[in-house]
Formats: structure tokens, C-alpha cells, sequence
């Protein structure tokens, strides 16, 4: 079987996947796409069917990075169909969980695009899109702002002004989910060998939106009349191959996604912020008290929005506090992994002895 078949390619299989794999892999593995996880086990994809996977053993590892997501790509043996190894990533979109333990939640790997899935309605927040837009950046992965339900508004220009003042270069476009004619403004980033997440908040039409561009097999809910919230009518992550070849990652809405390592993405969406505080007068310069600021200068001159300076400042703390515990965690991890190590050898010695 050659590797670059158009099976293969319709999950997204790409050149940077290809340039993984030895002769030997050729010769004795299948690629197999994650396309969901469930307890215990999980669902690939090859280019011919679907195959299930006990989560043991060697898939087990501990570093939680390692753990297998939802577009991942795997290696399976052809002679046992047992799992050989996952290949590298090319990108990874993470966050951290919003429980007590802070960890850090893999949430789809491998894909090309994000799809940042507002409405034109109250689920529409600035800073909202500049948290996703931080974290796309962050993972590598090419943003579009996507504003659905353009027929439930009166004014769904007003909110693509609103989302291109995000960015000079931003992509945004504007749909009716339900209206299939609308949708040619997303075919650029939907072809075969490209790979989509969707993401944001229940009920914005993440679904119905993949629905419509082919993957017809996603259910849809209603959402509440007062405050447009959706009713998490998705609760699973899945791959979806659609029509004109590309795949599709839907995703349960999120209200908040908590950043892990986005501070080069946040500079990329507050590029001006980063570069009016070239001319700062310190060079650790907080933006705050300290005399010379070219930040602050901005503001009062009115050339920086009080809106984009306040978002800036709480999502670079919030990303702050993120790196502190993810740091904290790491030792943790490395700790334990270390102790089970010693158990281990111990085990080892006294079985000798
Ligand atoms: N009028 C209109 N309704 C839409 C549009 N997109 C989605 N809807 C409706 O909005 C509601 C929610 O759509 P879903 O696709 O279930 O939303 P979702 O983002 O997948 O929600 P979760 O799975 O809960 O995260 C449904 O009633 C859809 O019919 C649109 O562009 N226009
Ligand atoms: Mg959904
Ligand atoms: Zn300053």
C-alpha cells in the first residue's frame, strides 16, 4: 500500500507526518489517526476502517504531554495490530484545567486550522477571542474568527468590525450555519490533507456548522432564549471526515479556555503593546508607575484602547499564575516518576536477593 493514498490524506496525513517514518515503519506499521478517546480505550482511524485500541502498556505514559488525544497519529503494527509508537505532533492545542488539581488538559493535536466559532449575538467577547487567538498562536495552529448566526442579527458587519480590529492580518468570516450557500468563505481552509478544529462556547454552532460542511452526522440543541447559552449538547470529541476532503474536529463548548504556555502568543495578539514597549525607558518596564513608559504615554494619547491595555494585562497575569503551576507540577510529576523508579529498582534488588 503506498502512504500517500487519498484514504490517508482525507484524515489529514501530510508531508510532515511522512518524513517520520522509516522504511522498516513502511514496511511493517499502518498510520492510524486518533479519533476518540474513551476510557480505557480508543478509536483509530486508518485509511480502511476503524480499529479499536485497549489503552495499556506503552500508551500509558506518564508524562501527561504524551497522553493520546483526538487527532493524533499512531503507528500499529500490520503482523499483531498491536501500538508501535505515536508520531510527533506537529502542533497541540492544550489547556488548563479550570479544576483543583490545575492540570494541564490535551485538546486536539495535529491540525492546521482553528476554527474560533462565535455568534453575532451575546456570546460575541472580545477578550474571549483574544484568549483562543493566544492560544492558536501558541500552538502554531492558523486562526479564523468564524461569526455564525449572521441571519439572527441585524448588524453582522458591526461584529466583524469589531473582530478584525483584533489584528491587521486576521481572518474573519461571517455565516449562517444553516444556510450551506454561505459557507465557500471557509472552502480555502478545507481542503484534503488540512485538518480543523472547532471551538468555543456551547450553542455558538460548532455542529451545526460542521453539519454544513459535511460531516452531517453531529447532533444539534437549541439553545436558552435570554442569554443565547447552548446546553452542551456535545459532550464528546470527534474526527470528521467531510466532503470536500478535509477533517473536522468538533468539540464540547468551552466556556474558558484556562492558557499553558501562550506568552509568545499573547505578544503575537498584542503586537502593538509589544512594540510600543520597545521605547519604554526600562526594559523590565511593568506599564504601571515607572516614568518613561511608552505604554502608558499611548493611552493617554488615546493611540491604545483602554479595552485592548486591560485585557493585555489580565490574561499576561492569568498566563502567569498558569506557568507557575504548571512548573510546580512538572517537579511534582518529575518527583513522583523519579520515587516509582526507586520502588521499582528496590522491587528488582529484593527479588535477586
Ligand atoms: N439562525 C441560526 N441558527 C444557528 C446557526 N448556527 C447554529 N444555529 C442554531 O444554534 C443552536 C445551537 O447549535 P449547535 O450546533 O448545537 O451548537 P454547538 O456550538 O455545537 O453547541 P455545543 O455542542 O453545546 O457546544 C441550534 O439550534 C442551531 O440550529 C446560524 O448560523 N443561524
Ligand atoms: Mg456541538
Ligand atoms: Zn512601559
Amino acid at each position: 500500500m503506498s502512504l500517500q493514498n487519498d484514504a490517508l490524506t482525507r484524515l489529514g496525513w501530510n508531508a510532515s507526518l511522512q518524513q517520520q517514518l522509516t522504511l522498516e515503519d513502511i514496511e511493517q506499521t499502518v498510520p492510524c489517526r486518533v479519533s476518540a478517546v474513551h476510557r480505557g480505550q480508543i478509536i483509530v482511524s486508518h485509511g480502511e476502517g476503524e480499529l479499536t485500541l485497549a489503552l495499556t502498556g506503552k500508551m500509558l505514559q506518564q508524562r501527561a504531554e504524551h497522553q493520546m488525544t483526538v487527532g493524533d497519529w499512531l503507528l500499529v503494527s500490520r503482523e499483531t495490530g498491536a501500538f508501535v509508537r505515536q508520531l510527533e505532533r506537529f502542533s497541540l492545542i492544550q489547556r488548563q484545567s479550570a479544576g483543583t488539581d490545575k492540570s494541564q488538559q490535551l485538546i486536539v493535536a495535529n491540525v492546521d486550522t482553528l476554527f474560533i466559532v462565535t455568534s453575532c449575538n451575546d456570546d460575541f467577547n472580545l477578550s474571549r477571542l483574544e484568549r483562543y487567538l493566544a492560544i492558536a498562536y501558541s500552538a502554531e495552529v492558523y486562526p479564523v474568527i468564524v461569526l455564525t448566526k449572521q441571519d439572527m442579527s441585524d448588524t453582522p458587519q458591526s461584529y466583524m468590525d469589531q473582530a478584525r480590529t483584533l489584528g491587521a492580518n486576521l481572518i474573519v468570516e461571517t455565516v449562517n450555519a444553516l444556510d450551506p450557500t454561505t459557507l465557500n468563505v471557509l472552502q480555502n481552509w478545507c481542503k484534503p490533507g488540512q485538518s480543523i478544529a472547532l471551538v468555543g462556547s456551547s450553542g455558538v454552532g460548532k455542529s451545526t456548522l460542521a453539519n454544513a460542511l459535511g460531516a452531517k452526522s453531529q447532533k444539534t440543541g437549541d439553545i436558552r432564549e435570554d442569554d443565547a447559552k447552548g446546553r452542551h449538547t456535545t459532550t464528546q470529541r470527534s474526527l470528521l471526515p467531510l466532503d470536500n476532503g478535509a477533517v473536522l474536529i468538533d468539540n464540547p463548548g468551552i466556556r474558558e479556555l484556562g492558557m499553558v504556555d501562550a506568552v509568545a502568543g499573547l505578544v503575537t495578539v498584542f503586537e502593538e503593546i509589544a512594540e510600543l514597549s520597545q521605547n519604554c525607558r526600562f526594559s523590565d518596564c511593568q506599564h504601571d508607575q515607572e516614568p518613561g513608559c511608552a505604554v502608558k504615554a499611548a493611552l493617554e494619547k488615546e493611540e491604545l484602547s483602554e479595552r485592548r491595555m486591560k485585557s493585555y494585562t489580565k490574561l499576561m497575569a492569568e498566563q502567569e499564575r498558569n506557568a507557575a503551576t504548571t512548573a510546580e507540577r512538572r517537579k511534582k510529576e518529575k518527583a513522583t516518576v523519579k520515587f516509582h523508579k526507586k520502588i521499582q529498582s528496590q522491587k528488582k534488588l529484593s527479588r535477586r536477593y
